[in-house]
């Protein structure tokens, strides 16, 4: 299965994810073609929307203390409900949808997640840290929605004018 990143400003990142309601081998090879390519991209959690399959599906694997991504620390997290939130954090996030960007964003610290496995097992995790973050991002995926949303007006100019030019000089290179 090919699968490639789909990057900002195009419009299928803007797409409601549709619940999943069959624990299939197409799932399957779905989820086993997503792993790969978010690690050959250096990213640390990617939505199924993101390759352009608008479903409930979105994997995470947060970097250890060395830094390293082993696959037992993969998660696979299927129709996703967020059951509490607490607290508040920032940090500067990126997305593999918008390249070479980072912008402060204001997150939730503790989030308790109820989801399903990839065999449509029901889970529960609880979450701080660098996971939390990651699973409301994530999450704000499947709605359609980018971190560059969260951004305020000036900010978001700011953004959108670099973001221009730099698709202008990678279409001139
Ligand atoms: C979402 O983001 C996230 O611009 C995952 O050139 C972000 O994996 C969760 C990436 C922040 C928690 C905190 C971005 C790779 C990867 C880039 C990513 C880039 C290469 C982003
Ligand atoms: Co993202």
């Amino acid at each position: 299965m090919k699968l490639t990143i789909v990057e900002y400003p195009d419009k299928r990142l803007r797409l409601k994810s549709k619940e999943v309601e069959v624990f299939d081998e197409q799932l399957h090879i779905l989820l086993d073609a997503m792993n790969p390519l978010m690690m050959q991209t250096n990213g640390i959690g990617l939505a199924a929307v993101q390759v352009a399959y608008p479903i409930r599906a979105l994997i995470l694997n947060i970097p250890d203390e060395e830094g390293e991504q082993p696959s037992e620390n993969l998660l696979e997290i299927i129709n996703p409900i967020m059951s509490n939130q607490s607290g508040e954090t920032m940090y500067q996030e990126g997305c593999l949808s918008v390249p070479k960007f980072y912008e402060d964003i204001k997150r939730f610290e503790f989030v308790t997640l109820n989801f399903q496995d990839r065999d449509g097992n029901t889970k529960t995790l609880e979450a701080d840290g660098l996971l939390s973050i990651a699973i409301q991002h994530e999450m704000d995926h499947l709605e359609g929605v980018l971190f560059i949303d969260k951004l305020s007006y000036a900010r978001r100019k700011k953004f959108e004018k670099e973001y221009k030019r730099m698709l202008k000089e990678k279409k001139e290179s």
